[in-house]
């Protein structure tokens, strides 16, 4: 009896992981608002996780700019009262300098930003419990042959 009531709870657990599964590892999306403006892009550190589907809108408050990223190839310009647009999947890690791809005035060269993609910890979260079911499942096929 005790035995068939662990096994009970155990298929519970297995099936609200898996039906639990989809909702949670879905991707994020975040979405940034930049201010760019003679030299400086604010925010100018943005983070996101690897898998992240990141919009960025950029918003210009006095010429055009721009928004380059490197790693990414992508470049959107902002001009004074009409917004530019940016949307990705951050598929590669690490830190992505964006950089102002118009050239606005002598400090130019100096507008400059970081794209932070860092590990997408979720994966992991969701490694330890499938490992962690597999060894759940593993004890009940042992229980069976006790019963
Ligand atoms: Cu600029």
């Amino acid at each position: 009896m005790k035995i068939r009531c662990l096994r009970f709870i155990i298929f519970l657990l297995i099936t609200g992981y898996w039906l639990f599964l989809p909702a949670s590892f879905a991707e994020e999306e975040k979405i940034f608002e930049i201010k760019a403006k003679k030299f400086s892009y604010n925010p100018s550190v943005i983070n996101v996780r690897k898998g992240d589907r990141v919009k960025i809108r950029l918003i210009s408050e006095d010429v055009t700019h721009g928004l380059y990223i490197d790693g990414y190839e992508l470049n959107t310009r902002a001009f004074p009262g009409q917004d530019g647009s940016i949307s990705f999947v951050a598929d590669k890690r690490g830190r992505h300098a964006f950089r102002c791809s118009v050239t606005c005035g002598e400090f130019h060269p100096y507008m400059i930003g970081y794209l932070n993609v860092g590990p997408n910890a979720r994966f992991y979260v969701f490694m330890f419990l499938t490992l962690f079911l597999a060894a759940g499942s593993f004890g009940l096929i042992i229980f069976r042959k006790e019963d």
